[in-house]
Order: C-alpha cells, then structure tokens, then sequence
C-alpha cells in the first residue's frame, strides 16, 4: 500500500541540458497493432551544461528500444543502459554526433492519450508535457529546441490524411496499398510541439492574407460527414488571425496552419507548431447541435491555440515550472479578444465567475500553489485554473497598471529580446517593467506566492471637511502551500502583493463624482487606478459635497476577496446605478450572497421556509433588473447574467466556518421559487417579448436576448404549475437551435417526472449519433437536482452512451457531477464520494490525467461536517491505498490527505 505523496521535483534545482539537439528527422510508419519510430538526433555538446562531461541520457516511456546507432555504428550492449524510463548512452560522445533509435510503439492500447495514441477514425498525437518520451527516446524538456522532420507512412485506404508540423515536402504510394508524406517545419520548437495524424478526414479549406501579404492556407480537418460544422471553428481562426494582426502586429509565419478535431483528447486543445489537434467540443457546432456558450467557447480555444504561435511557440518556456509564462499570457489575449467579440461586461464577468468557481477553491484547498509553483510531482496536475485563469489575472494586472500603450511595447520588447528562445517569467516582467520604468520587483510575488489576498476596505466622510476617507488593509494568511514549504524547512518570506484597485464614487443621483486626491490640484477623473503596495494604505478624495458610494474594484482589477461594508441599500443603488459593468453584477451578486447567507442560517435554524430572511425590497431590485433591459441601452445579455444568483459552488466558498450543503441548496431554491412567484408575470412578458423570429446567429445580441428569455424560462420553470410545464414542453419541440433546447431540457430535467423522462428519452433518441450532443444528454442529469440523481448517474455509468475510456464523456457525467452538484457529491450518506472514488480507481488504471481531474473533487472536503469529512476520508483513503496507484492522482490524494 503506498501512503506517500510521490517525488517531487523543484525549480531551485534547474540546470540547463548537458546537449543540445540541432535537428530531429522522424519516420514514423503505422502498422497493423503498432508503430515504428526512427528518430536520427543531431545532438551536441551544450557549452552551457553544467557538467561538460556529463553523459546522454533520455527520456522514453512505454517503447520497446530495438536498436541504437552512434553515428552509424550500432551499439551493443554496455554501451548504453536502458533504465526507468531512461535510456543512458555510455558509449564515448564526440562534441557533436547524431544518434539514431528505432523504437516500436502501441499506439492501439494508449489509453493515456498522451503521446501517439487511436481515436476512432485514425492515430492523434498529444505531446505536452511529456508524451513525445511516449513516441521516442528524446531529451524531453521544453529548453531543448530543434527543427524537425518527419516522414509518416500508413495504409492509404483506411489512413488518407497525413499531417506533421510545418510544410509538405513530399509524398507518394508505396507496396501494400500504404502511403507516405513528409513534412518539415522551418521553426526550432521544443518536443512538446510536435504532433501528426494519420486519419481518414474530411477537410475545410480557406486563405487568409496577412498584413505583409503572405498567403496561408487555413484548413480544417473533421472526421468524415461533419464537414457542415466546421465553419464556425474557421471563422473563428481567421479572426483571430486579424485579430493578433491589429491588436499585437503579430502575424503568422507559417504557410499552412492546420486544425485537426478529434473526439478523444484530454484536455482542449492543443497549439502545436502549425498542426493544432482539438477537441471536437471546441470544433465541431451547428445551431442545433451546439449552444451559444458552444460558439463562444469554440471562438476563444481557437484563438487561444492561434495566439500561442506567439506567446508559447515562437517564445517558449525555459521549465515546465514557467508554465503560465505561456498560458497566463495566451489566457489573457483570447480574453481581450472576447471582450472585444462579444459584449466586453458579460465576458469579464463570466471570466470572474470561473474564476470563482475553478480558482478560489484550488487557492484555498490543498493543491494551492502560485502561478509559477517552486515544486510538482507530476507536471500535468499544474494544467491548473490558478496557471491559467489567476496567471491570465496577474498579467492583466501589469496590463492594468502600466496602461495599454506601455504593455504594447513590453510585449514588443519581450519578443525582440526573446524570438525562438526558452524563458522563464522573469524574462516577461523584465521586459513589461524595462518598456514601462514602473519597478515591478514587489509585483513579482504574485510569481511566487499562493492563496486570495483579502482586501479589507473601510470608507469615511466627513460633511465638515467634504472628505472622503478609504483605507485599504490587505490580508494574505499561508495557504496549504507554504505551510507545505515551512515543513520541508523552505519556507520563503512573504511580503505585501501590488495589486491595481480601480475605484470611483457613485453619488446619490448615480452620478460619478470627480476624485481629487488630497494633494492634487486638480480632479483628474471620475475614476481611478490606485496602486497598492502596503499592508495598510489610506486615500483621501477631497472636494465631495455628499457621502459617496464607492465603486470599487472595477472590471475585477485584482483577483482578491474585496470585504467593504455595504449596506443593502448601497448595493441596490450600485447595482442599479454603477457605469462599470462588472461592479453592476458584483452588488447584486453581493446582495444575494448576504441574503442567501442569512437563508442558510435560518434553514439550519428551522425557520427557512417563512423567507422572512428575504429583504423587503430585493423583489422591487430584481424587478428593475429585470425591466431594465429593455430600457434604452438596456444589455440583455448582461441582466440573464445578473438575475443568476450565486452558485452553490461560489456560496460552500463564500461560508465561512462549516458549510452545510444542504442548507445552501435550501436557500438559494427558496429564494429562486420566491423570485419566480412574486415575478411571474414579468418573467412571462419578458419570455414573449425576447422571442426571436430571424434565422439562429450565434452573435452577442441574439445570444444575448436568448440568454435572457431563457433565464426567464428557468424562473417559470420554478412555479412548477401546468402552465409553466407547458411552456417547457413548448420550447422543447419547437427549439429550432440547441440554445433553446438545451435550455428547455435542463429546466425539464431538474424535477424526476414523466415529462422529464419523456423528454430525456426522445433528445437521446434524435441524438444518439452525436457524441458532443450526448455529452449534453449526460451532463443534463448528472448537475440535476431531483432527488433521484446519484442514483441515476451510477445508473448511466453502464449505459451504452457512456464510454469511461472518452474524457469527455467522463467530464460530463462524473466531472460534472461532483464539480457542480455539491447537493448530491456532498450526499450526507458519502454515496457521492464512494461514487468518485470508484471512478477515480477505474479511470487510474486507463487514464491517470483524468482520473487525477476527478480527484481534484475532494479539494474542499476539510469545509464539511464531520461526518462528510469521515466519509471524504475514508474515500481517500482507499483510493490512496490502491497498489498501482499513478503519480498524477497519488499526488492529488497525497495532499488531499496531508
Ligand atoms: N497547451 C494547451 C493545453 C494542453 C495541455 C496538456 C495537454 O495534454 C496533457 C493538452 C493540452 C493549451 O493551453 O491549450
Ligand atoms: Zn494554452
């Protein structure tokens, strides 16, 4: 039994390689039931190896070595050792040589899906981290960059399309009905880059014309018959095209950029040199296969992956330990560019929701670590929201602080400095501080420590001196994290986070007020960017004839816990008044926090179902929200975000002491079906007149009116009367998009009826042949709250639609059962728990990436009663005692458990 949390490695100890690789020639040929790979390595000596007499040692994992050459010469045995996932070269090395293996594969029986592995209609590749060690022997580490060919050979039939990285340079047919091409990529990339398929596919093909007028060819690739769904993924690459052009001047630099959709795929997508691999999800939409949120997604992960031919491929990562040097980077320009697709309000505030949700419990449970983590076990567990979406806050952060203009130029510089190198982060934050004079040393802790900083604001205002007073305290207790470093005698000092606070004042008519800060001549503005170095700061706004409300924290300009004293009616007027959209939905996501908190107490109490814990007046606020969007300049789009209360995820975090999962569930139901009668005939008028008669677009303004009418929708539902039913049933047979539909179901779907198992019955039936709509189909029933749903999910692990060895359809069914169904994961019982682990244990011996993902479920399991917690426990435990266990989820339940 292993009790352990496995080895770690750490950034402290980072050398440069002891060799250099110049070129990579690969032949890859797939046979029936394996593959075999030639890799010539032109390798040399690295003057700046810390050792200059260190032997070649590489990487390899599950491949079966059949032969090595030195320059030609075969080496026999003694001359290397194979060793643990290592192949060591003992034979004497000249300065520079080329080495030579022949390796067979089993790309058949992968489950992993990391390295060369089969997907229903041919062979993928997935190489970051570390799956090229899965393909051949190599110096799998991203500092190590070279240019690479490779030859593919295949059966021509069943195999037509061909794919590496770079540019065709030839092909032909050879003996046997099988076939070859070859590919070259021009640029030196490190090995997480590499990829090729060889599949029968059907192919989208379009131009784009870069600004210095280099034609390049876009192309598509879907497996065969999905032709129809692919246009909105090209659509999507060509503006982002345009997009990194006028935004960033970054144009592409290759002539063939390739994108290849494929249903099973860990995570994703993946940004290869010229050959991105996708996820079918973020492919593959129609508008009645695929909802809005679908077409939006699918525009973000396809200019994500664009993007990171800059920010990750052009310039590279030193260590995987400077991972979000990339992703925190490309993070933040496929959000700038969603701001700038679509509503600029709805899309911050959606990005702070997943914050929320994904970043503040990782940051706050056991697996809290910075944006650049000092030490991992096993690199894939680090793909994390905190290195992706608080890594994408830290750089909007400096964007925030040293203004646009400057951050042009830092990223300018940044790539001037650092073309076809490996960085680190350090180099980033020079190059942002060097373009911009503003000393980013202090800001540099963001790199290095963990947790949410709480930002305790207090405001004052005295009538006599006409002052508005705010002090600014900020907290940042040590998180698992460094309490894990003081253990192992490495604990780093921790010091004051700079962070932007951009605030402004509401007066009483809504007006913004003009600040001036004590000192100043003049009112510069009515809103500011307060820069925040202290533990403690005071901001003193002169000249205010009366009280003002402050906004603060606008466009969430830092990712802290921001604590300020507002009363209910500074929340009302803020979320009915406020000119930053984010600050809008923020009061009334506060408001019903409060309230929704004082529903908790008073179901625990007993006394929940008198709703004398609801405010008079919030009926009146929703109200007005509610109308509001059909004033003139009303947004739609951002009052469907605004009418959602906060999610019972968000509510177990904002608790403080020990959460009580029924009782949230209790509350934030109640308050629903409360809004839901006092409203009901708004909410109906509403539906009518949001209905929409052009054709389906995915566009902001009809997915913005959609979302609306399809909030009301979700608020009728909760009347749960035969007029409300018919509605329901309404929109589901006459949805002519999957917006509609989707939203019909899942309204449906939240209560065990005929009607909902009629309607479930009659989706799959029309579905059944479309794996991403399926997908839907589970997940509408594993996030549901009928009573029935725990046992349904066990039910529909043996269904025929489910397939474990799919990740996506393990995210939708179980991912999502214990991420966002806290009522049934957290079941009093532990049946939840037992259902995860029985999960985790199954998936750990196909898939241990995912399996560590459905791990990560237990995170919070310390803020529960004790009986959940003894329950939480004993699931952990027995996952951890299993003798087989992987890194990847030994080190997730290692510090779960810790
Ligand atoms: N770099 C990709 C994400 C990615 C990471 C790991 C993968 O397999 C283990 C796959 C994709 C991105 O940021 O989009
Ligand atoms: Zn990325």
């Amino acid at each position: 039994m292993r009790t352990d949390t496995p080895q770690a490695i750490y950034l402290k100890d980072y050398t440069p390689p002891a060799f250099q690789i110049e070129t990579v020639d690969l032949d890859i040929s797939i046979e029936a039931g394996f593959a075999c790979v030639t890799a010539s390595l032109a390798c040399q000596r690295n003057p700046a190896a810390a050792d200059p007499s260190a032997s070649l040692v590489l990487n390899g994992e599950d491949l079966k070595l059949e032969s090595v050459r030195l320059d030609g010469r075969p080496l026999g045995q003694g001359e290397y050792v194979l060793c643990a996932d290592q192949l060591m070269i003992h034979a004497e090395l000249p300065d520079s040589f080329t080495l030579t293996t022949v390796s067979t594969i089993n790309p058949d029986g992968n489950t992993q899906l990391s390295g060369l592995y089969r997907s229903k209609d041919g062979y993928f590749t997935q190489c970051e981290a570390e799956g090229f060690r899965r393909i051949t022997w190599f110096l799998d580490r991203p500092d190590v960059m070279a240019k690479y060919t490779v030859t593919i050979h295949a059966d021509k039939a069943q195999f037509p399309v061909l794919l590496g990285n770079g540019n065709p340079v030839g092909a032909g047919d050879e003996e046997g009905g099988r076939h070859w091409a070859k590919w070259e990529d021009p640029f030196r990339k490190p090995s997480y880059l590499f990829a090729m398929v060889a599949a029968k596919l059907d192919m989208l093909e379009d131009w784009f014309v870069t600004k210095s007028g280099r034609k390049v060819r876009c192309a598509v690739y879907v497996e065969p018959g999905k032709l129809d769904q692919c246009g909105h993924a090209m659509a999507a690459l060509k503006k982002s095209m345009k997009w990194d052009e006028d935004v960033f001047g970054l144009e592409m630099d290759l002539d063939h950029y390739m994108i290849v959709a494929v249903g099973d795929f860990n995570m994703g997508a993946m940004e290869n040199k010229g050959l991105n691999i996708f996820n079918t999800k973020y492919v593959l939409a129609r508008p009645d296969t695929a909802t809005d949120i679908d077409f939006q997604n699918i525009d973000r992960v396809v200019a994500h992956e664009y993007f990171h031919n800059w920010t990750g491929n052009r310039v590279t990562c030193r260590d995987w330990f400077q991972l979000s040097l990339k992703e925190g980077l490309t993070v933040f320009r496929d959000q700038q560019f969603g701001m700038d697709m679509h509503s600029a309000g709805v899309t911050r505030i959606q990005e702070v929701r997943t914050l929320r949700t994904a970043q503040f419990p990782e940051d706050a449970g056991p697996m809290a670590h910075p944006i650049r983590p000092a030490s991992y076990a096993e690199i894939n567990n680090f793909y994390s929201a905190t290195v992706y979406e608080k890594g994408a806050e830290v750089i909007r952060m400096i964007h925030t602080l040293i203004g646009k203009d400057a951050f042009r130029k830092g990223m300018d510089l940044y790539f001037a400095r650092h073309d076809g190198q490996a960085v680190t982060c350090e180099d980033f934050v020079a190059a942002m501080q060097d373009a911009s004079g503003l000393d980013l040393t202090q800001f540099k802790r963001w790199y290095n420590q963990a947790g949410t900083p709480k930002l305790l604001v207090r405001g004052a205002y005295d009538a006599a001196t006409k002052r508005f007073t705010l002090d600014v305290e900020q907290q940042y207790p040590a998180t698992a994290y460094e309490k894990r470093l003081e253990a192992e005698g490495r604990a780093v000092a921790r010091g004051a986070y700079h962070l932007p606070l951009v605030i402004g004042l509401l007066g009483a008519d809504g007006r913004e007020l003009p600040l001036r800060l004590a000192g100043e001549s003049a009112a510069a503005d009515t809103q500011r960017v307060l820069s925040i170095t202290e533990d403690r700061q005071q901001f003193v706004f002169e000249d205010l004839a009366e009280a003002p409300v402050p906004s603060l924290l606008r466009g969430f300009s830092a990712p802290v816990v921001l604590d300020y004293p507002y009363s209910q009616a500074d929340l009302t007027h803020l979320m009915a008044r406020d000119s930053d959209a984010f600050c809008r939905w923020e009061a009334g996501q506060r408001l019903a926090t409060d309230i929704l908190m004082a529903g908790v107490a008073a179901f625990q109490a007993g006394s929940g179902d008198t709703l004398a814990w609801v405010p008079a007046g919030y009926v009146d606020a929703m109200r007005a929200l509610l109308g509001s969007a059909f004033a003139p300049g009303g947004d739609p789009a951002l009052v469907a975000e605004a009418l959602m209360l906060p999610s019972e995820v968000v509510l177990i975090e904002a608790t403080e002491g020990t959460v009580d999962p029924d009782a949230i569930h209790a509350a934030r139901l109640a308050l629903r079906r409360h809004l839901a009668n006092e409203l009901k005939g708004p909410f109906a008028a509403a539906y009518h007149e949001l209905k929409i008669d052009a054709p389906y677009s995915p566009e902001a303004t009809q997915a913005g009116a959609r979302a609306l009418r399809n909030a009301c929708l979700s608020y009728i539902a909760e009347v749960d009367d035969a007029e409300s039913l018919a509605l329901l049933q309404n929109q589901f047979d006459s949805a002519n998009n999957m917006t509609d539909s989707m939203a019909a179901l899942s309204a449906l779907a939240q209560f065990a009826s005929p009607a909902r198992d009629a309607a479930l019955e009659r989706f799959l039936a029309k579905w059944k042949d479309e794996a991403l709509v399926v997908d839907k189909w589970l997940q509408v029933q594993s996030t549901s709250r009928a009573p029935d749903t725990g046992a349904r999910v066990r039910a529909l692990l043996d269904h025929p639609a489910f397939d474990i060895r799919n990740p996506n359809k393990v995210y939708a069914l179980i991912r999502a059962f214990c991420a966002a169904n806290p009522k049934h994961f957290h079941a009093a019982d532990g049946s939840g728990y037992a259902l995860a682990a029985d999960a985790i244990l199954q998936l750990d011996a196909l898939n241990p990436q995912v399996a560590a993902r459905i791990a990560r479920s237990f995170d919070r399991w310390r803020k529960f009663d004790t009986q959940r917690q003894s329950l939480a426990r004993m699931a952990l435990v027995r996952v951890q005692g299993h003798d087989k266990l992987s890194r990847d989820v030994a080190e997730i339940v290692g510090k779960a458990l810790e």
